[in-house]
């Protein structure tokens, strides 16, 4: 029932334009060059790597936009054409690693992702809720929006994202690590009745039910193809330092590997996302231990612990 089969695309990523700190678009190549190609080889997969550079060259000219974000022309064109090349993978009935890059790219991936597999949910693990509209945005940085544009609450939509469909529902969308919300979020997450959990729950239920609840939320019978969104800033900055917004009190080690181990046993994993990961942001120490966070991330979502 494992839905991707036995053949994963690793797609790099290497984009950083829905943030202002320079280096998350270098991290494709660290994550790749910590091997994670051979480890999922070792778990029995063809894999392929897929790159896709052309991630890194800005368009010539911004053009005015008529909110306050941050590059939104550059992060509209990047994700189209990511979109393009994730969806290709999906649809040769691949399962993707999609290897960030700043998580603005969750319009790309979602986009793709609801495009082959309509029926699939949506576990997004973030310190963040990634809820804003371009108006509520705080920041204009768009890797605070890509939830609110793939489920189609930005309103009206920034011209440079009307070809992104509304593609996914409420129903089907859960968070788990959240300590970071901004009030519009908290709003939208309220209304829509979003299934969230944040770390205060974490710390009351414990990882075992939370993740129980989020998955019984969104993934009922087990019958839809989850899409993992994996935001390195949801675990504890004393293990990920080399991230961009940095959030104390984050999940342990064990809580994102028992995340990962239980989307793993459901057979259902279609895509993962591993984003923001930023090794200009820390020493040597720091980054090698967040680096090593995300590829355990990558063996164990697809299975590393399956007994
Ligand atoms: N909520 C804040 C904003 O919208 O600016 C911070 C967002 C950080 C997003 C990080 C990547 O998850
Ligand atoms: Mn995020
Ligand atoms: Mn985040
Ligand atoms: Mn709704």
């Amino acid at each position: 029932r494992f839905l991707g089969g036995r053949n994963v695309s690793l797609i790099k990523l290497p984009f950083g334009a829905g943030q202002k700190k320079a280096g998350v678009e270098e991290a494709p190549e660290y994550i790749m060059n910590s091997g994670v190609d051979k480890d999922l080889k070792k778990l029995g997969y063809n894999v392929e790597v897929v790159d896709v550079p052309e991630l890194k060259k800005a368009p010539a000219e911004e053009g005015p936009s008529s909110k306050q974000l941050y590059r939104p022309l550059y992060v509209s064109t990047a994700c189209q054409r990511a979109k393009n090349v994730i969806a290709g993978e999906l649809s040769k009935g691949s399962a993707v690693v999609n290897i960030g890059g700043d998580h603005s790219l969750g319009i790309a991936t979602v986009s793709a992702v609801q495009e082959v597999h309509p029926t699939s949910c949506l576990l997004w693990i973030d310190a963040h809720a990634d809820i804003n509209t371009p108006d509520s945005s705080p920041s204009g940085n768009l890797h605070g929006c890509p939830v609110s544009l793939v489920l189609g609450y930005a309103k009206p939509v920034p011209p440079e994202f009307e070809w992104v469909k509304t593609c996914i529902d409420s129903g089907r969308v859960a968070y788990i690590g959240l300590r970071d919300v901004d009030p519009g979020e908290r709003m939208l997450l309220r209304q829509h009745n979003i299934p969230f959990f944040t770390m205060h729950h974490v710390d009351k239920y414990g990882i075992g039910r939370v993740v129980e609840m989020a998955m019984a939320a969104i993934n009922p019978d087990n019958l839809r193809p989850t899409h993992l969104s994996v935001d390195v800033d949801s675990v504890d900055p004393s293990i990920v330092p080399a991230t961009g917004t940095r959030v104390k009190g984050g999940l342990t080690f064990r809580e994102i590997m028992y995340i990962c181990e239980a989307v793993a046993e459901t057979r259902t994993l279609v895509a993962l996302d591993v984003v923001e990961v930023n090794p200009l942001l820390s020493d040597k120490e720091g980054c090698e231990s967040t680096i090593s966070v995300a590829r355990s991330v990558i063996r164990t979502s697809f299975g590393l612990q399956l007994v």
